[in-house]
Formats: structure tokens, sequence, C-alpha cells
């Protein structure tokens, strides 16, 4: 027998399940938040630092953007480098104005959490295993383990925002599910340093010893990655060869690269990943759960932000006035967004990177868009109006 009951059972309080909550609240609808790890933890985990305009407004006129607006810094641009030359893509420019604002996906998780439980709402940490059940019924349930007691809370709908490694996506059965996958020869190297940013707007370069980013988190902060082999091992890379080879691969004349303390480094592998369909059921996915960009394009946690805004629309429609059209939508209308971030994020990915292995047909064409990017406005205009974000609908 269930021992708690709501209309909307989110799984995961990352970007997704903590904005779908916050909206569904704004709506009336009622909803319970299970994640795995502590407050603390989620809170502190370093991750995404952009936000395309559309995920700003979001969650600006939603009353979350308070601190955003405070400590969020506005960038008009971003820079691309080629061989120590910078090009910069100019957003005022080629992208009617639209910005985009850089604060740590770990601040909105922050902003989020204290807002839904400043409105009384249910977000349960240190939750163990969690297991979706009946999503085909009408009353599907969600068992786990809370406090050292299981519970079982039973809901209407479910809402698998459980990230890439989470349990929702495999109650999909085989059959249903098609899985789209591509893993690239490379990693990020990603570092957090004790040191004004060098720049005031991104710069992504390429270099023959791999691609480095130089981006930031506050105006005593800066967030860096050098490209790695994805099974290199941290180990091998103490402070100072970290330091070396950003220096390299980040030189352009007349500038310098400030260092400072390295707080925190880690190593991540890049893919890309759809599922389809992002729904069975009662089960709706949302956000990393159903797909996974290589960063290069600074799009996963506003991809997640796009998937919960059309979510939870249609949950909205469903419990207000009973039309279920746009929720047995869902799937099909993110994934036109979520297939065009993909085209986007591999584009900038294969544009950014040294491929390993050196194809040199492959390596021929690459170093001819380089050349279009710093030479047309149109491929230029192309990478502003995706950077700063498309409409989402
Ligand atoms: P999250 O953030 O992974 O949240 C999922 C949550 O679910 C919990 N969970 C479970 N809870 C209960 N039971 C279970 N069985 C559970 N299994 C998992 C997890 O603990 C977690 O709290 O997914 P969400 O909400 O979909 O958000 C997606 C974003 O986090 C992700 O796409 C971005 O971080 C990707 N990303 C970037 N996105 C951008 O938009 N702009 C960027 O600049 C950007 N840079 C990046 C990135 C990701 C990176 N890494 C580390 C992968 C840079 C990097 C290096
Ligand atoms: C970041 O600031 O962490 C960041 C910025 C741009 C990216 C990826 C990550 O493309």
């Amino acid at each position: 027998m269930a021992d708690m009951e709501t209309q909307v059972g989110i799984v995961g309080a990352g970007p997704a399940g903590l904005v779908l909550s916050h909206l569904l609240h704004l709506e009336g609808i009622d909803s319970v938040v299970l994640e795995q790890r502590s407050r603390d933890y989620v809170e502190s985990r370093v991750r995404a630092g952009v936000l395309e305009q559309g995920s700003t407004d979001l969650l600006v006129s939603t009353g979350v953007g308070e601190r955003l607006l405070a400590e969020g810094a506005v960038h008009e641009g971003v820079n691309l480098q080629f061989d120590g030359e910078r090009h910069r893509i100019d957003f005022t420019e080629l992208a009617d104005g639209r910005t985009i604002t850089v604060y740590g996906q770990q601040e909105v998780v922050k902003d989020l959490i204290e807002a839904r439980l400043a409105a009384g709402g249910t977000v349960l940490f240190e939750v163990d295993d969690v297991e979706p059940h009946d999503v085909t019924g009408s009353r599907p349930t969600i068992t786990f383990r809370h406090d050292g007691t299981d519970r079982e809370l039973a809901c209407a709908a479910i809402a698998g925002c459980d990230g890439f490694h989470g349990v929702c996506r495999g109650v999909i059965p085989e059959h249903v599910l098609r899985e789209f996958e591509r893993e690239y020869p490379f990693g990020w190297l990603g570092i957090l340093a004790a040191v004004a940013p060098s720049t005031h707007e991104l710069i992504y370069a390429f270099h023959e010893r791999g691609f480095a980013l130089h981006s930031l988190r506050s105006p005593e902060i800066s967030r860096l990655y050098v490209q790695v082999d994805p099974s290199d091992d941290i180990a091998n890379w103490p402070d100072e060869r970290i330091w070396e080879e950003l220096q390299l691969r980040l030189a352009s004349p007349g500038w310098t690269l400030d260092e400072g303390p390295i707080m925190e480094k880690g190593i991540t592998a890049m893919r890309s990943y759809v599922c389809e369909p992002m729904q069975h059921g009662n089960l709706f996915l949302a956000g990393d759960a159903a797909h996974i960009v290589p960063p290069t394009g600074a799009k996963g946690m506003n991809l997640a932000i796009a998937d919960v805004i059309v979510l939870a629309r249609a949950l909205a429609s469903w419990f207000t006035h009973s039309t279920r059209d746009e929720l047995d939508r869902y799937s099909q209308t993110c994934l036109g967004r979520v297939w065009r971030v993909q085209d986007f994020s591999n584009t900038m990915t294969e544009l950014m990177h040294v491929l390993p292995g050196g194809d040199p047909f492959a390596t021929r064409v690459q170093r001819a868009k380089q050349r279009y990017v710093a030479s047309s406005v149109a491929m230029r205009r192309t990478i502003a109006e995706n950077y700063v974000g498309l409409p989402i609908g």
C-alpha cells in the first residue's frame, strides 16, 4: 500500500527535476522529488556554466532569478580561436541581441532547492533503491528507501529526471526503446582555479596539441578545460602540467593567461546519446536521462530545461483540462529540438578537437571549416543563433 501520494513523482534533483517541480507548483500541481544524493552533494557538484537566453528568461520570469541576475555574468559574444588567432562571434550583431549568462549549474540547483522548500515542496534527499512500477497503468507508483524505511509513492505520472545513469529509462521495454549513440575518442579535463579569469568572454581554442577552453565562474574564479584521452588518469596531470598545456593551447599574441591554485580537477568522457521515445505510458524522461550531448556546445543543462518546460505545460493541460494530446506528443515535441542540438554540439565538437589518429581527409575538411568560420558572417551567424539557443516550443 502506498504511504505517500502526489500528482507527479519526480526522480532526480538535477536541473530537470527541480525546474519541473517548480513549474508544476506554479501551475498548482503537486509533486515529490526523490534524489539519491545528499543536498550538500547536489549543491556542490561542479558542472555546466552557460545558460541560454531562454533558460535565463524562464528562471527570471518564474521568480528564481534574483541571484542569477545579481551574480551571473551576461556575455554578448564568444571567441573561437584557431592557431592563436581569435574570431569573435558577436551575439549583438548576429543573434538579434540575445545573450548567454555564465552562472554555475550548482548555483541554479541551490536557488531551485531553496525555492521549492520555501514554497512547502517535498524534496527527499539520500533516497535509495528507487524503482518505478506500473507506468503503463493509471496509477503508477515509485518504491524507495528513505531514513531506513521502505516507502511507496503513488502518483498519476512519473518524471524520470535521473540523469544518464538513472533507473527510469530502464523501465521502457527493450522492444519499444531505440537508442542512438556516438562515443568520441577524447575527453575533457576540467579545472576550477582560484584566479581572476584572463578573459571577459569564453575562448574555445583549437591547437595542434588539442582543444582548450577558457570559461569562468566569477571575478575571482576561472573554469578551464583541456582535451585529453578519455581513459587518461587524473593522477597523470599534476597542476603544473595542466597549466603548461593551457598556456600552449590558449596562447594568442599580446595576451597572457594568469595562473592560480587549482581547487578542483576531473576528467569526463564525451558522448552523444538519444533515446526514442522519451515517454512510455505515464513515464516521461527529461534531460540527461533521455539524451547526452558533448559539452562543446554548452547545451546539456539548457536542453534539460527546455524538456521540462514542454513537460510542465503538457502535464498542466492534462491535470487542468483533462486533455492528453500535448502529453502524448511530449516526446515528439522535444525530439525536434534534441536532434537540432545534437547537430550543433557535434559540429562544434568536430570543429574544435584534434582528431586522434588524424585521418588526413577529415583533418583537411576540419581546417577548411575553421577558415570558413573566420571568413564567413553566415557561418558565424549560424553558430551565434544556436549558441544563444533556438526558441523553445
Ligand atoms: P543531472 O544533473 O545528472 O541530475 C540527475 C539527478 O538524478 C539523480 N539520480 C537519482 N536519484 C534517485 N534515484 C536514482 N536512481 C538516481 N539516479 C540519479 C542524480 O544524483 C542527479 O542529482 O541531470 P539533468 O537534471 O538532466 O541535468 C543535465 C545537466 O546536469 C547536464 O546536461 C549538464 O551538466 C551538461 N553540461 C553542460 N550543460 C550546459 O547546458 N552548459 C554547459 O556549459 C555544460 N557544461 C556539462 C558541462 C557537463 C559536464 N560534465 C561533467 C558531464 C561541462 C561538463 C564538464
Ligand atoms: C563551463 O563554464 O563549464 C562551460 C562553458 C562552455 C562549455 C562547457 C562548459 O561549452
